[in-house]
């Protein structure tokens, strides 16, 4: 699936842009059904809250942002449910990660016409702690996502720090510290994408996106797949914890002593 010079960027920057992974017909499905997954079962909201929107976005703004987020598609469409299988998506992780791949989640990320919600710096290590760093996220895109539609923006190398200490709390989302970590502080780069292409990123990877200022949706859906031997952090180890294999076969460690 990938080459030897994309794995090995990859690994360097902590991304990685596959163009075209979805054909037309196959993105045509998702989408569709996507549309009215949100028109049936979707509400709209600003998106992430907390302070960060102060650094982020004039005053006039602030809280005047919009967002669709939509977890687990695959309630409602089985087409939803059939692509965590897609032979290029999971050939594509198999190659960063190793034969055996644990799909841990899918959500929508939708930033409607004039002023998609912005998302600030992070990691999304902090949103799903595991207790390793074979974690791949995948961001298909179900529109062309140019850059002042708010595409995905990453900070190259910067999954080598591994986790990074974050603002959290009930008041907001998880963020890095604006004083530290913003787009006027840190050079970032941007990925411009089209229907259809996959961004690949490690969840230790510092990401973040503006706000959507075209007439256009940007949606965009996040796959989350892991290695199968990986576990959440603060869980008990006794309590299994098994998700949907995409592919290979998840070996008992303890059953087999390998
Ligand atoms: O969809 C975006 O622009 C940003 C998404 C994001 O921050 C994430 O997937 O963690």
């Amino acid at each position: 699936m990938l080459t030897n010079e994309q794995v090995a960027a990859y690994q360097r920057d902590g991304y990685l842009k596959v163009e075209g992974l979805f054909t037309p017909e196959e993105v045509g499905e998702l989408s569709s059904d996507m549309i009215r997954i949100i028109e049936e079962w979707g509400q709209e909201t600003i998106g992430w809250h907390g302070p960060w929107r102060d650094r982020y976005l004039p005053e006039q703004e602030r809280q005047n942002t919009k967002a669709v987020f939509m977890h687990n598609p695959h309630f409602y469409s089985s087409a939803w449910g059939r692509v965590i299988f897609h032979p290029g998506l999971i050939g594509c992780v198999q190659d960063l990660i190793g034969p055996c791949v644990q799909w841990h989640h899918t959500v929508l990320h939708g930033k409607p016409p004039e002023l998609g919600t912005p998302f600030p710096m992070h990691q999304d290590y902090p949103f799903y702690p595991h207790d390793g760093l074979d974690f791949v996220d995948c961001l298909l895109h179900l529109d062309d996502a140019p850059l002042e539609s708010g595409c995905l923006c990453v900070v190259p190398g910067s999954h080598k720090n591994g986790p990074l200490e974050h603002i959290t709390g009930s008041h907001t989302a998880p963020h890095l510290p604006p004083d530290v970590y913003h787009p006027t502080k840190v050079k970032t780069i941007p990925i411009p994408a089209k229907t259809g292409d996959v961004i690949f990123f490690s969840y230790c990877t510092i990401h973040w996106s503006d706000a959507n200022r075209t007439e256009q949706w940007r949606k965009a859906v996040r796959f989350g797949y892991h290695h199968p031997a990986m576990r959440p952090t603060g869980h008990n180890p006794n309590d299994p914890y098994n998700n949907i294999v995409v592919t290979g076969f998840k070996a008992n460690q303890q059953a087999t002593g390998n």
